[in-house]
């Protein structure tokens, strides 16, 4: 029986509204010397999960990329796949991806039914996560690989309606995501109409450049905020994204 740690931790979080910050990488995009400075500043911020994964998989160090990352952090690695070749025995979960914004029946389950017997053998836990993608004002790899369209960026109602349904369908967490590297990230209107219709946890990423930005999204309503781009580009934002997304407190 696979514990469910990670998920029971997200659940946590959420319940002592306490927000988490998510630092993604993709492999494709770092190499083995980055990763240990990169691990050195998350520990150092505290960073309560990493992300792996990437829409296409262009280089072949995924087990590599997290081993690296395991032998200098503690800290939760997640695998967040763009296709079932993406998948790691050395990440402690896998987000389970269901793309429900999309009406690809590939991406719905398609993929799923073939990638199960492997998926289940990995023996990662499986966080089951309704995937919802929102237009971030460019063409992003996600919206291309999968032939279908991202909600638009001023229909919350659609994106609220999406997630009731993820959440209903029993997925264990909704991923919100304007897509790596959007031009814009989603609106803080969006986030909060989502987050109050589902109970279970939110997360938020894509076009998240700066702690203002992960800050006022948490206080809209997000549990995690996802940033890739951002630290690929200057890892110090690691620290500040961190400390924003951690000060930020809750009125219950
Ligand atoms: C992409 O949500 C992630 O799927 C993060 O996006 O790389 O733009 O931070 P960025």
């Amino acid at each position: 029986m696979v514990t469910k740690q990670v998920y029971q931790s997200l659940l946590q979080k959420k319940a002592h509204h306490q927000k988490a910050f998510a630092v993604l990488i993709d492999p494709d995009k770092v190499d083995a010397n980055q990763i240990a400075s990169i691990a050195e500043k998350c520990n150092e911020a505290a960073v309560d999960y990493v992300f792996v994964g990437g829409s296409l998989m262009v280089t072949n160090h995924l087990d590599a990329c997290i081993q690296s990352f395991k032998a200098h952090s503690d800290i939760p690695v997640i695998l967040f796949p763009g296709s079932p070749a993406q998948v790691s025995r050395y990440a402690d979960a896998l987000f389970y991806l269901s793309l429900i914004s999309g009406r690809n029946p590939e991406l719905l389950i398609g993929a799923h039914v073939v990638s199960a017997p492997m998926v289940k053998a990995s023996g990662l836990e499986i966080i089951s996560t309704g995937y919802i993608v929102v237009d971030g004002g460019a063409a992003t790899t996600v919206s291309y690989m999968s032939h279908s369209q991202p909600i638009p960026n001023d229909k919350d109602d659609v994106a609220l309606c999406t997630a009731m349904a993820g959440e209903m369908l029993g997925k264990h967490v909704i991923y919100m995501d304007a897509g790596s590297g959007a031009r814009q990230s989603i609106s803080e209107g969006m986030i909060s109409k989502v987050s109050a219709s589902i109970e279970i946890p939110l997360i938020v990423g894509g076009g998240i450049r700066d702690a203002e930005k992960a800050y006022r999204n948490c206080k809209a309503g997000a549990d995690v905020i996802v940033v890739g781009n951002a630290i690929e580009k200057d890892n110090t934002l690691i620290k500040e994204i961190a400390e924003a997304v951690h000060g930020v407190e809750v009125k219950v």
